[in-house]
């Protein structure tokens, strides 16, 4: 009897310890800005474009000790004179969107990238182009690499451009409405140090914006 109760035990607590990693992933935290628009934006006429979702993003669970890595780090961009505003609004933090919160970078396709100062697992990147009215940016690809010249180590976490116009290689994800949500990629714990987002125009104009990006990780390294 006491033999049985203890090996019941012994395997109770067998299956709590191989559990455990499993819940050791907690939900992603962020602060959403405050919606502009409600209801169903006008059809657009945009390869691969998905429906909008009815309801919150549903919860992405990322390993404890999770954060956003991105946080008032250095912002570089393709275009060094933005039209309107400062690559420094990429990572400060504000999110709404309203005129003023966003940098305007040139027409035709246009990168920023984010230095994180240290290689990261990477395990969520979250980016805000434009929320003041629905529309859809072009050829959205996102990268991370441990070179900051993006010549090795490229790992392309996100690629929309269906029709490789941009000429980084045809992508298969799929097009999106912007909303105050953001738009949330799984980078599933690829490590880098750098992180390159394009984009080439969007619906209402040729322009590229960008008012916040999050990116989701754990320093790999010290240096
Ligand atoms: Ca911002
Ligand atoms: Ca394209």
């Amino acid at each position: 009897m006491f033999f049985r109760f203890s090996f019941t035990l012994f395997i109770f607590y067998s299956l709590t310890l191989y559990a455990l990693p499993a819940d050791e992933n907690v939900p992603l935290q962020t602060k959403l800005p405050k919606p502009l628009f409600a209801g169903t934006p006008a059809p657009f006429k945009v390869a691969n474009l998905e429906k909008p979702r009815t309801g919150k993003r549903p919860a992405f669970m990322v390993p404890e000790g999770t954060t956003n890595l991105a946080a008032e780090k250095t912002v570089s961009s393709s275009d060094d004179w933005p039209v309107i505003g400062e690559l420094e609004f990429v990572t400060d933090g504000d999110k709404e969107g309203e005129e003023g919160y966003y940098v305007e970078l040139g027409p035709k396709l246009q990168h920023i990238q984010i230095d994180l100062e240290k290689a990261s697992a990477i395990y969520a990147i979250l980016i805000w182009h434009y929320h003041a009215q629905p529309r859809v940016y072009h050829d959205i690809i996102v990268q991370i690499s441990d070179d900051p010249e993006f010549n090795s180590g490229v790992q392309t976490v996100y690629n929309n451009d269906h029709d490789n116009s941009a000429g980084l290689g045809m992508g298969k994800d799929n097009a999106y409405i912007e909303t105050y949500e953001g738009r949330l990629i799984d980078a599933d714990g690829v490590v880098g140090r750098y992180i390159r987002l394009y984009s080439k125009g969007n619906t209402t104009d040729s322009m590229n914006h960008y008012i916040e990006v999050e990116v989701f990780g754990i320093p790999t390294s010290t240096g």
